[in-house]
């Protein structure tokens, strides 16, 4: 069914490209286009915003809501194409790039009458934005901070424990022959595993793993290319979004993902009595955040920051959260006694100090661990940043690995799709041909 409504998304996607619903011009004054990733919200809230934005200002608008699957695709829609999405919701790295290259603009904060909910985001998140690195801009003016998380290993505890994926190590172990899911982003991946090559000097204090995070050397690229061709054969597939229902499956063993991805599909799992988990190596990885930004060519920038606004709510926070399984920026305590509630419900007992997070207040508190980490387990995360001029090398060494690793199924896939192309041109040639030559001889005739 999603996959249903995500087709019907991609072909409204195209119908309003250029402004235009079937050749009905948009009311763009009244219209907020928000590009979003799939997955990654409660939609009825976009429903409810349109309700809610008339009764705060007096005007109408209407959402048109378009998904991504990974950053990449996102950044070249509008770095290169000049979309006039209104909204958009990079990664962390990624907002650094379009802040460095002047692709985003200020978010307009006043709000009128209307109470400012972005003040509900947590002081850790909006100190995290602030390590975005622009010279010269305040990352927190242009972003602000929607979900966050970890990178790990969803596994299946049928097939796996969770010590044999204590080491990045695991990827290329030979009894996982076939059997792991990879992250089809080039970023997502990378860096774990420059982080799990330099565990060493990272222990010993020779390379400082926030540092780490802007390396993107030739010598660092090929490492991990080595890595990466080492796992290979221990690959199931590559995807982008949808291993979270794989697993769920029982196909794959485990899976590099995001934690809230983790955290839906060990929720939909337990439904149909696979049991899942999610772990983080031992020798660190990211943590990341996405946040909400304007990207330069939108016209809306009223309703945007609106939106944004509205999203800061507690109440979406929550809903937002139950719906997808990650962790919102916001950090109110009816958001707090919320997830406490959820998790004491889901059998959590222990008590854990989230003051990080939560602020004062939260000395104490049952939470889920996946969606929350420890302190201790942030710690050994690093936050990515842009590779600038170097992403060209990283897509090149990304497109060598992957390379040789199509899928048979696409391939067919594809085959099938060319061949019928060639029966449909080559029949309507031949069907041309008779009908001209047919005309011909009528002519004559005459
Ligand atoms: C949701 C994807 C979340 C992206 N489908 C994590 N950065």
């Amino acid at each position: 069914m999603k996959r249903f409504f995500f087709f019907l998304a991609v072909i409204a996607g195209v119908l309003f490209q250029s402004n235009s619903v079937l050749g009905q011009q948009l009311d763009r004054a009244h219209t907020l286009k928000i590009y979003n990733w799939s997955d990654y919200i409660d939609e009825d809230l976009l429903e409810e915003f349109e309700q809610w934005y008339e009764e705060q200002t007096g005007e109408p608008v209407k959402v048109i809501y378009q998904l991504f699957d990974i950053n990449e695709v996102m950044l070249a829609k509008i770095e290169k194409g000049h979309s006039d999405y209104d909204l958009t919701c990079p990664s962390d790295y990624i907002i650094e790039r379009m802040l460095r290259n002047g692709l985003l603009l200020p978010i307009n904060k006043d709000f009128g009458d209307t109470p400012n909910y972005i003040g509900n985001v947590s002081p850790f998140m909006v100190e995290k934005i602030g390590k975005i690195d622009a010279p010269g801009k305040n990352p927190n003016d242009y972003a602000v901070g929607y979900m966050w998380g970890t990178s790990g290993f969803l596994y299946n505890k049928a097939f796996v424990t969770e010590e044999d994926l204590s080491s990045w190590s695991a990827l290329w172990n030979p009894k996982f022959e076939g059997k792991i899911l990879m992250k089809d982003a080039p970023r997502d991946v990378y860096s774990p595993l420059l982080i799990y090559a330099n565990y060493d000097k990272i222990q010993s204090g020779e390379v400082d793993i926030e540092q780490l995070m802007f390396d993107m050397s030739d010598e660092s690229l090929a490492t991990v290319e080595e890595l990466i061709n080492r796992s290979k054969p221990n690959i199931y597939g590559w995807e982008a979004d949808f291993g979270k229902e794989i697993m769920t499956q029982n196909k794959a063993w485990f899976n590099l993902t995001w934690s809230g991805d983790a955290e839906w599909a060990i929720r939909e799992a337990e439904r149909v009595g696979v049991n899942l988990a999610y772990t983080i190596p031992e020798e660190g990885s990211n943590y990341w955040f996405d946040g909400w930004v304007i990207p330069k060519y939108a016209v809306n920038t009223k309703a945007a920051s609106y939106f944004i606004n509205y999203m800061c709510r507690s109440e979406s926070a929550i809903r937002n959260m139950d719906v997808i399984g990650y962790v919102s920026a916001v950090a109110t305590p009816e958001v707090l006694e919320h997830m406490q509630e959820q998790s004491i419900e889901n059998g959590d007992t222990q008590e854990r100090d989230m003051t990080y997070f939560f602020g004062e207040g939260a000395e104490n508190v049952i939470l889920n661990k996946v969606m929350y980490p420890d302190k201790e387990t942030f710690d050994r995360l690093a936050l990515m940043h842009d590779s600038g001029d170097r992403t060209q090398a990283l897509l090149e060494m990304w497109s060598r690995v992957k390379g040789d690793n199509l899928n048979p199924v696409i391939l067919g896939i594809i085959a099938a799709v060319v061949i019928l192309i060639a029966i449909i041109v080559i029949s309507r040639k031949s069907k041309d041909k008779k009908r001209k030559s047919k005309n011909g001889k009528n002519t004559k005739k005459k």
